[in-house]
């Protein structure tokens, strides 16, 4: 079983697609053992996205992450990082795989609708920075 961290970002939950993208996560089978609504301070979206921090994109994508409220999930599974990445489609919506979310939901490549932590490491980090273990079930 592996576990990994998922959002859904401040463009699809001003939409109102997460009862849609949490019902395509599910049918994946990958179970939600954690689950809880934010919005993300400016400081807590620098910090999520710290690795990022000498990007161009870097300030524009802290103040999008922290404009309006996010649903954060622990997802759980066999492969789940590699299975919900997959699910996710590529990071511009335009490179996304047909019935990928990215490609179903996206705005553009910034506003792209969900995050997915890509590997063991940052699944680990990812899912810290949001919940505790007493947070988590299942
Ligand atoms: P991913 O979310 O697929 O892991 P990433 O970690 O490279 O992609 O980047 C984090 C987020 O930053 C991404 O979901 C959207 C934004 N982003 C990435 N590349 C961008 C770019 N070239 N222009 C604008 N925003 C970008
Ligand atoms: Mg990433």
């Amino acid at each position: 079983m592996e576990r990994t961290l998922a959002i859904i970002k401040p463009d699809a939950v001003e939409r109102n697609l997460q009862g849609e993208i949490i019902r395509i996560i599910q049918q994946t089978g990958l179970r939600i053992v954690g689950m809880k609504m934010l919005r993300l301070s400016r400081s807590q979206a620098e910090g999520f996205y710290a690795v990022h921090r000498e990007r161009p994109f870097f300030a524009s994508l802290t103040e999008y992450m922290s404009s309006g409220p996010c649903v954060v999930m622990c997802l759980e599974g066999a492969d789940a990082i590699r299975r919900y990445r997959e699910l996710l489609g590529a990071t511009n919506r335009d490179h996304a795989a047909e019935g990928t979310i990215r490609r179903i939901f996206a705005l553009d490549v910034e506003r792209n609708s969900c995050h997915g932590s890509d590997g063991p490491d940052t699944a680990a980090v990812e899912i810290a920075y949001f919940f505790s273990t007493l947070e988590l079930v299942g």
